[in-house]
This record gives C-alpha cells, sequence and structure tokens, in this order.
C-alpha cells in the first residue's frame, strides 16, 4: 500500500492566504468561528495582537471550507490552525462547547468591554480604563457627571439604540439613492460605488460604506465638506467627522504599516426615513419615522480609484492577507493608495477613472490600457 502523501490530503490546496480562497458568505462551520472569534476579541481588548490574529486567521480559513468539520481528523493539513485553535475545535466537536470559551464569555471584563466598545468612538483602550474605574454598564457611564465624553462617543450614546442594530441591504440601498442625490447636486459627475461588507453581497451590515469619485485631477478637492453640508440642509445629518486628505504619493509607500489610508473620508451618522426604503416590513418600522445610520464616505483622488476600492471592499482578513501575499508572495508592497515595487520602491501600476463609469483602466508599465 502506498503511503499516504499529500495528495491523500483534501485540504492540501487551502492557502495560508484568504485572498487565495473562494468563500462564499455561507459559512458552514459557524459554531467553530464564532467560538474562535470570542477568543479574538478576547486579545484584542487586552491588546495581545498576535493571538488576536492567530484565531482570526484560523476562524477565516474555516470559513472558506464547503462542507462543516465534523472531527478533529478531518481538519489535518489545514492552515492557520494551531495547537490552541485546535483544542477548541476538539472541545466544541466533543463536547459541544469549549470550556475556555465559555470562561470568556462569563468573564465580567470581556462582557463589559464588550458592551462598552459597543458604542461608537469607544475602543478597547477607553473601555479598559472605564472598567478600571470600576463601571459595568453604560446607564452608569452616563449617569457619571465625571466622564468626559468626545463628540464622537456622544454622538454613539445618542443614537445607540439605532446604529447598533444592523442595517439591512434594502436601508443600504436606499442610502446610496440618497447619497447619490445629494452628490449629483454637488458635483453631477460624481460616481457612488457601494463598499464595505455590501459590495461583498451581505445582507446586514453595521455600516453603510461608499467610494465618490470625480473624474479629473484634483476634482475631489472640497467634496465631502460640501456633501455634508448638503445633508445638512435637507435636515438629515445627526453627526459627522471629516477628514482632511493627507494622500502624498511621493511619501508613500510608508515605512510603517498604516491601517488607515490617506484619502479624504467621513464618518457619518444619517437619518434615513422609513419610507425611503423600499419593501420594508410594517412590523420593522415599529411606528418609527426614520433611523439613524452609520456611513462612511471616502473620496479619493480618480487615479487612486481602483486601490481605494479594492482596499474598502473587504473582508478585512481578505485585505490583510492581500497585502501579505503581495509582500511575501510577489515582492511588492500594496495598499489603498497603490502598489509598489518591494525592491525599487516604485509605484506599479497606475489608475484612472474613466468617464462617468465607475470602470478603471489599467495602464501596464509598458503603455496599453486593458480594462479592468
Ligand atoms: N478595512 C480594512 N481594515 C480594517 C478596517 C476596514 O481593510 N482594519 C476595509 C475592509 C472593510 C472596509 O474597510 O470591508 C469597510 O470596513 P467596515 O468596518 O465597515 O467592514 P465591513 O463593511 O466589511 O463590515 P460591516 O458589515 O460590519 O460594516
Ligand atoms: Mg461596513
Amino acid at each position: 500500500k502506498p503511503e499516504a502523501g499529500p495528495q491523500d490530503n483534501p485540504w492540501s490546496t487551502v492557502s495560508q492566504y484568504a485572498c487565495q480562497r473562494r468563500t462564499t458568505l455561507y459559512n458552514r462551520n459557524k459554531i467553530l468561528t464564532d467560538a474562535l472569534e470570542v477568543l479574538a476579541e478576547n486579545y484584542e481588548f487586552i491588546e495581545s495582537k498576535g493571538p488576536c490574529l492567530g484565531f482570526k486567521r484560523a476562524a477565516s480559513v474555516l470559513k472558506s471550507l464547503p462542507v462543516p468539520i465534523r472531527s478533529i481528523n478531518g481538519i489535518e493539513g489545514l492552515p492557520c490552525l494551531g495547537p490552541e485553535t485546535m483544542a477548541v475545535i476538539q472541545d466544541i466537536l466533543e463536547c459541544g462547547s469549549s470550556s475556555k470559551v465559555e470562561e470568556v464569555l462569563t468573564d465580567e471584563r470581556y462582557q463589559t468591554l464588550k458592551i462598552f466598545t459597543s458604542v461608537f468612538g469607544v475602543g478597547p483602550k477607553t473601555a479598559e480604563k472605564w472598567f478600571r474605574q470600576g463601571l459595568r454598564s453604560l446607564e452608569q457611564i452616563v449617569s457619571d457627571s465625571s466622564i468626559h465624553l468626545n463628540r464622537m462617543q456622544r454622538a454613539g450614546f445618542q443614537y445607540y439604540e439605532d446604529i447598533s442594530k444592523p442595517v439591512s441591504k434594502a436601508e443600504a440601498e436606499a442610502l446610496g439613492q440618497i447619497i447619490e442625490e445629494v452628490a449629483n447636486c454637488v458635483n453631477p459627475d460624481i460616481t457612488i460605488t457601494l463598499t464595505g461588507g455590501f459590495r461583498r453581497g451581505k445582507e446586514f451590515g453595521h455600516d453603510v460604506d461608499f467610494l465618490l469619485s470625480v473624474p479629473g485631477p484634483g476634482k475631489e478637492d472640497g467634496l465631502l465638506p460640501a456633501v455634508i453640508d448638503q445633508f445638512r440642509s435637507q435636515g438629515i445629518l445627526l453627526y459627522s467627522d471629516f477628514q482632511e486628505s493627507t494622500f502624498d504619493l511621493s511619501k508613500l509607500p510608508s515605512r510603517r504599516f498604516e491601517a488607515m489610508d490617506h484619502f479624504q473620508k467621513c464618518f457619518l451618522i444619517i437619518k434615513l426615513k422609513t419610507e425611503q426604503v423600499v419593501g420594508q416590513q410594517a412590523e420593522q418600522r415599529c411606528g418609527r419615522e426614520w433611523r439613524a445610520v452609520r456611513v462612511d464616505l471616502v473620496a479619493p483622488p480618480a487615479e487612486r480609484y481602483a486601490f481605494a476600492l479594492l482596499g474598502w471592499s473587504g473582508s478585512t482578513q481578505f485585505e490583510r492577507d492581500l497585502r501579505r501575499f503581495a509582500r511575501l508572495e510577489r515582492n511588492m508592497l500594496l495598499d489603498n493608495h497603490a502598489l509598489f515595487d518591494k525592491t525599487t520602491r516604485q509605484s506599479i501600476l497606475n489608475f484612472y477613472v474613466s468617464g462617468r463609469t465607475s470602470q478603471a483602466v489599467v495602464t501596464h508599465p509598458w503603455g496599453r490600457n486593458t480594462e479592468y
């Protein structure tokens, strides 16, 4: 009998990179991935990056599998599953739950940080600070006059109930219409593209992300402040945090990794009128005439559109692995602005947006244009 080789392992072709794995929205291993994500989140709360990423990576691998895992032997050969992950999976498969995960879920610190970080504008650091001060609930925070909340957090508390409710695809599409109309008042050449989870086909999201693009160099200058003003004059702006562009290609690629890009962007809370949402069920309206929705808008320069679109389409793990793949397997550096040769540090591809269509055109280094 021939010895078992890689050909006998059904998972030998599963890549360690999320960008090399086909992953549908239907997760057949949700019980396992939910558990691993609890552990990842717990490590995120204590700002322990390595283990946090390890569990996220393992969950991402399991999400790509076309079948549910039924036995620990069934996952031999899969990449990114360390001993801790294997132990958790084994526990769940054999006992229905993992004691390690249960321990985290019942931990007061985890429970409290989970609640605090669910507020828009509250990250693990602030949540930890409040926890150390003995605070345990959102009610305690709002009633404690010694706690200083910044503008974003105040909005986070004010619209907490609405913005912690998932946003549906119909709501995202309704927002797309509104933004299209508003943006067209500012500049009729604007193209609006739905990005983030909804671009990947998700039915629900925590916010709605859009890219705004105008053809022509520098035409995006002042775009978002004008769009924000329009929202304000229509009475639908509940909160806005505008960040001016700090994009400068000559300063890229940056030496240290930056999660955020340098494009002009804004983080908003918008009033979405229920009547504007097509197909909204009467019972979902609950007698309310509107709900608050978190919206992110990004306005990259036209020639950076393709990179921005790629970077904002997600998922976060896909983006992370795409950058890692570029670096380790292609000797390139990728971010939301450009693709660079790692050795020469020269920008490799240049894109521009053609006309009003959201189509990008690749200019190859040898000068031939190819539709992308
Ligand atoms: N993104 C990223 N790295 C991060 C955060 C975000 O690459 N650390 C990118 C990928 C995301 C996109 O930005 O898809 C939008 O971020 P969101 O947090 O809105 O994520 P999603 O839209 O994917 O999910 P959700 O449905 O929760 O909004
Ligand atoms: Mg999103």
